[in-house]
C-alpha cells in the first residue's frame, strides 16, 4: 500500500498490514452503528410496505408484539396491566423498538468487520418475525412474507452499507477516501429515505385499505323493538368528583390483546353459530339488524381490575337476544360452553347455563346510541350480564361454537384463569380522592359498588377501623348495573385517617376482607383510602 498522504512529514507511516483510518474509533463505531440503524429502518419499512397487502397484523413488529402478548406468563401480564394500565400496548411496542434499535446498532458495528455476521442478525430478525406471524391464530402462510422481505432487505442493506463503510475507513487518507465517505453518507441517506417512503407509504396505504369509518357511518340502526326506561337520574348521588353513572364511549375502559384494531366491513361480515346445535345458523349484518333489537343497561367489568381499580364502565347497549338465537339453533344436550371467536382469533368461553337462565345476553351492535366503536368490537360483540369480559364479551365477533368445557379451553382458560368468570362483589371510594386534604368537620364520602347481575344490597363505610356505618345507596337502576353511594362522615378531626368500604350483594354475601389478586378469578378485599383532615 503506498502512502499518498501529502503530510509527508509523518515520521511513521502505518504498516501496510494494518489499515489506517483518518477517524477516531468512537467516530468509526458511531458510523458503523448508523449503518445498522439505517438497515433496520429499511427492514421495518419494507415490512410495512408488504404488510399493506398482506394485512396490518402481519407487519413484523406487530406480529412479534402479538406473539409476545400471547406468550407472556400471567404474572408478568398482571404486572404490566397493573403498572401501565391501558398504556401496556405502547409500552410493549416501545420495548420492541428499543431492543431492535440496540441490536441494529450492534449489528452495524459487527458488520463493519464481518458484513456476513451483521447480515445474519437481520436474517434472524426476519425469521423471528415470520415465526411470530405464523404463530397467530388466524395466520395464513403469506403472513410470513412481510418479515421475510424485511429480513432480506435488512440483510442486503447491511452488507451494502458495511462494505462501503469499510472501503471508506480503511483506504489511506485522504484521496480515495473522500468519495467513499461521501458514498457511505449517500447510501445511508438513500436507505433511510427508502425506509421512510416504504414505511409511511405502506402504513398509510394499509390504513386507507382497511378503513371502516365510512362503512360504520353508513350503518342505520333500527329502533329497538323493546325499549327500557333509562336509568333514573337519582342513580347518581350528585356528589362532585364521583364517576358519572353512564360512561361516555370515549371514557369507557378498553381491555384487549389487539395491537392493531380488527377492521371489519359489516357488508362482508357474517356470524356463524354451529357446533352442538340442531340447526346451524349463518347470519349477515343486515339479517342481524332485522331481528328484534333490545336495549340493555349494563356495567361491564374486567377480571384484571385491582381492588379500587378503574376497569368497569356502564353503557346503554343495543342488540339482538343471544339466548333467542341459541334457542332457534337448538342447543344439544351435553353442551355446556359457548365459544365466541373474534376476527383476530381471540376465543372467549361462556357457560351455557348463564346464557339460558333468562338473563338478557346480547349480540350488541350499539353503545350509548352510537354504532359500536371499532375499539369496542364493531360491528358486533357479545355481552352476558354477571360475567367478567374475558368469559362473556367477545369483541369483533365472527363465530359462535356450542361445545363443552371438557372439550375446549378458551384463550384465558388455557392461561389458568377461572372458566366461569362470575363477577365478584366490588366497591370503591372515589371521593375524597386518595391522599386528599379535606377541611375538618363534615366530609362527604362517595363511591361506586357492583355485583353485576346479583345487585348491591348495602354499602358500609368505616373510619380508622371504627364501627361500620351504612352508606346511602343512590337509586337502584337494576342488578346488572353498578350502584353508587354516598356517606356523611361527621365530625372529622384534623390528622390522617383511613376510610374503608365494603359492599353486600343482593344475596346477602358481604364482600370478603381477605385480599386476593385478580388472577385467577378476580380480586377480592376492601378498598381503602387515606386522607388528611386539616
Ligand atoms: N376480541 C377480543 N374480545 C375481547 C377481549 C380481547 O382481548 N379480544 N378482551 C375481553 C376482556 S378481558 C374484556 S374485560 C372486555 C373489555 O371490553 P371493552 O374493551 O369494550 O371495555 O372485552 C373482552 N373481549
Ligand atoms: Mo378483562
Amino acid at each position: 500500500m503506498q502512502d499518498v498522504s501529502t503530510q509527508t512529514s509523518t515520521p511513521n507511516p502505518a504498516p501496510a498490514a494494518v489499515p489506517r483510518s483518518r477517524r477516531s474509533r468512537p467516530a468509526r463505531a458511531a458510523a458503523a452503528a448508523g449503518t445498522g440503524l439505517a438497515a433496520a429502518a429499511a427492514a421495518v419499512g419494507a415490512g410495512e410496505l408488504v404488510a399493506a397487502f398482506t394485512g396490518p397484523d402481519s407487519a413484523p413488529v406487530i406480529a412479534v408484539g402479538s406473539a409476545a402478548i400471547d406468550l407472556t406468563p400471567t404474572p408478568l401480564k398482571e404486572y404490566a396491566v397493573r403498572t401501565f394500565g391501558t398504556n401496556d400496548k405502547p409500552v410493549l411496542l416501545g420495548g420492541i423498538y428499543l431492543t431492535m434499535t440496540a441490536l441494529a446498532a450492534l449489528a452495524g458495528v459487527v458488520a463493519a468487520r464481518r458484513p456476513a455476521f451483521g447480515a445474519a442478525v437481520f436474517a434472524a430478525f426476519g425469521a423471528l418475525g415470520a415465526l411470530a406471524a405464523l404463530s397467530r391464530p388466524t395466520a395464513i402462510p403469506v403472513d410470513a412474507l412481510p418479515s421475510v422481505v424485511a429480513g432480506l432487505v435488512g440483510a442486503g442493506a447491511m452488507v451494502l452499507l458495511a462494505r462501503l463503510l469499510r472501503t471508506a475507513t480503511t483506504v489511506p487518507a485522504p484521496e480515495p477516501a473522500g468519495p467513499s465517505r461521501r458514498a457511505v453518507l449517500a447510501a445511508t441517506g438513500g436507505t433511510v429515505a427508502f425506509a421512510a417512503l416504504s414505511g409511511f407509504g405502506g402504513r398509510s396505504y394499509s390504513d386507507s385499505r382497511t378503513d371502516v369509518s365510512a362503512a360504520r357511518d353508513a350503518v342505520r340502526l333500527p329502533a329497538p323493538a323493546t325499549r327500557s326506561a333509562p336509568p333514573p337520574a337519582a342513580a347518581h348521588p350528585g356528589v362532585p368528583g364521583l364517576t358519572s353513572f353512564q360512561t361516555p364511549n370515549p371514557d369507557f375502559y378498553r381491555v384487549d390483546t389487539a395491537l392493531t384494531l380488527p377492521k371489519i366491513d359489516p357488508r362482508h361480515w357474517t356470524l356463524r353459530l354451529h357446533g352442538l346445535v340442531d340447526h346451524p345458523v349463518v347470519i349477515s349484518f343486515d339479517e342481524l339488524l332485522k331481528r328484534p333489537l333490545q336495549e340493555l343497561d349494563y356495567t361491564l367489568t374486567c377480571v384484571s381490575n385491582e381492588v379500587g381499580g378503574p376497569y368497569a364502565s356502564t353503557a346503554r347497549w343495543l342488540g339482538v337476544s343471544l339466548p333467542d338465537l341459541l334457542r332457534q339453533a337448538g342447543v344439544r344436550s351435553g353442551a355446556d360452553q359457548l365459544v365466541g371467536r373474534s376476527k383476530d382469533g381471540m376465543t372467549i368461553g361462556t357457560p351455557l347455563d348463564a346464557l339460558l337462565d333468562g338473563r338478557d345476553a346480547l349480540l350488541a351492535v350499539a353503545m350509548n346510541g352510537e354504532v359500536l366503536p371499532v375499539a369496542h368490537g364493531f360491528p358486533c360483540r357479545t355481552l352476558v350480564p354477571g360475567l367478567y369480559g374475558y368469559t362473556s364479551a367477545t369483541k369483533w365477533l365472527v363465530d359462535l361454537e356450542v361445545t363443552t368445557f371438557a372439550g375446549y379451553d378458551a384463550y384465558w382458560v388455557e392461561r389458568g384463569w377461572d372458566r366461569t368468570g362470575t363477577v365478584r362483589t366490588a366497591s370503591r371510594i372515589e371521593v375524597p380522592a386518595a391522599f386528599a386534604k379535606v377541611p375538618a368537620g363534615d366530609v362527604t364520602v362517595a363511591g361506586t359498588a357492583w355485583a353485576t347481575h346479583r345487585g348491591i344490597a348495602a354499602v358500609e363505610v368505616r373510619v380508622d377501623g371504627g364501627p361500620w356505618a351504612e352508606a346511602r345507596l343512590a337509586a337502584d337502576a337494576g342488578p346488572d348495573l353498578w350502584r353508587q353511594w354516598s356517606h356523611d362522615w361527621t365530625g372529622a378531626r384534623p390528622g390522617t385517617h383511613r376510610i374503608e368500604v365494603r359492599a353486600t350483594d343482593a344475596g346477602g354475601a358481604v364482600q370478603p376482607e381477605a385480599r386476593a389478586a385478580p388472577f385467577p378469578a378476580g380480586a377480592t378485599g376492601w378498598h381503602s383510602t387515606v386522607v388528611t383532615v386539616t
